[in-house]
């Protein structure tokens, strides 16, 4: 008899410490939302697209303490074959084996909203007016896992302040691009996420020196699947913040919708922020896996505070029950 796949009867097959909670759970909702829709059929064909080669990125080393580690850095073939981009799938090898089909030039980012000087700015623009540096940041999923990486970007404080946001302007949202002929994941009749992608963040944590605006890693543009050409970065909050292939910045005065929460608000809040004393409604958060993992080799971390950030970020929620405004 065939095994029936785990993701079908939602029996761990393999040690709970190897499930990727996130998506065993969208998985059973899936199921039901396929179900109701009666269908579990892929209509629009994947067009051939070939991912374009990294290329070499130049940039300056980290210039403030937080900004390196001397942490043991994960693979770049690890932090790049285990990914989370569901507008490929929610497999982790899935944005490895299907982002290559997503067009990325051209590209450009609209900044719009709270801003004296709203406008666009197109890849180049990114490229050439920015001064790059290497950041190697602890990076850390809600689901536990995490990785060490140098990515290379500049402050996204630096890309707002272009804009000028207005006295107005309180909080920052972004999107994702949203092209289902080149995003097989978002075609899915499976899918439960409204696209595009959103995230947002209170204006004074985009300000923050260590919010990363990131173009590449290990010293090269960014592969499609780890959000190419350009993503954000924010390295004290869960990897969902850290939102992808962006083509919209928007400044507003009133806390912006995000993906996660339009999902799940009690179980993904709007801040996010690491904290190993507050546990997701259904798994731990005092440990984390720190990739590459695996069963022989759990490689288990405590988790810290802010990522271990806390000294750089913790004025930020001064006096905020950080139970409450997970
Ligand atoms: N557009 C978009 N951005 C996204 C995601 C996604 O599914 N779509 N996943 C998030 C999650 S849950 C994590 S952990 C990180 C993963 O980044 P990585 O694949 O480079 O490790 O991307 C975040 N940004
Ligand atoms: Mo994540």
């Amino acid at each position: 008899m065939k095994p029936v796949p785990r993701k079908i009867l939602n029996v761990p097959q393999i040690a709970s410490s190897e499930i990727t909670p996130e998506s065993v759970w969208l998985d059973r909702r899936n199921l039901m939302k396929a179900a109701a829709a009666g269908a579990l059929v892929n209509t629009l064909p994947t067009q051939a697209a070939a991912a374009p080669a990294a290329k070499p990125l130049s940039y300056s080393q980290a210039k403030c303490d937080a900004c390196s580690t001397e942490e043991t850095l994960t693979p770049v073939e690890d932090a790049t074959s285990y990914n989370n981009f569901y507008e490929f799938g929610t497999d982790k090898s899935d944005p490895a084996e299907h982002a290559h089909t997503m067009i990325t030039d051209p590209w450009s980012v609209e900044v719009s909203g709270l801003v004296n000087k709203p406008g666009k700015l197109n890849l180049e623009d990114v490229l050439g007016g920015f001064d790059l540096e290497e950041r190697i940041y602890r990076f850390r999923c809600v689901e536990a896992w995490s990785m060490v990486v140098p990515w290379i970007g500049f402050p996204l404080a630096d890309l707002l302040r272009r804009f000028e946001p207005t006295a107005d302007a309180r909080y920052v949202a972004f999107k994702t691009l949203y092209r289902p002929e080149e995003m097989r994941g978002t075609r899915s009749f499976t899918s439960v996420i409204d696209w595009p992608y959103k995230e947002g963040l209170r204006l004074d944590e985009a300000m923050h020196p260590l919010t990363l605006m990131t173009v590449g890693l290990y010293g090269k543009t960014l592969p499609n699947q780890s959000g190419a050409p350009l993503r954000l970065i924010v390295p004290w909050k869960y990897g969902f913040k850290s939102i992808k292939s962006i083509v919209s910045i928007e400044l507003t005065d009133r806390q912006p919708q995000t993906s996660w929460q339009e999902l799940a608000a009690h179980e993904y809040g709007f801040f996010s922020n690491v904290n190993p004393e507050v546990d997701h409604p259904r798994w731990s958060q005092r440990y984390e896996r720190r990739l590459p993992s695996s069963l022989f080799k759990p490689n288990r971390v405590p988790t810290q505070l802010f990522n271990g950030y806390a000294e750089q970020v913790a004025g930020l929620y001064a006096g905020m029950d950080l139970s409450k405004y997970y």
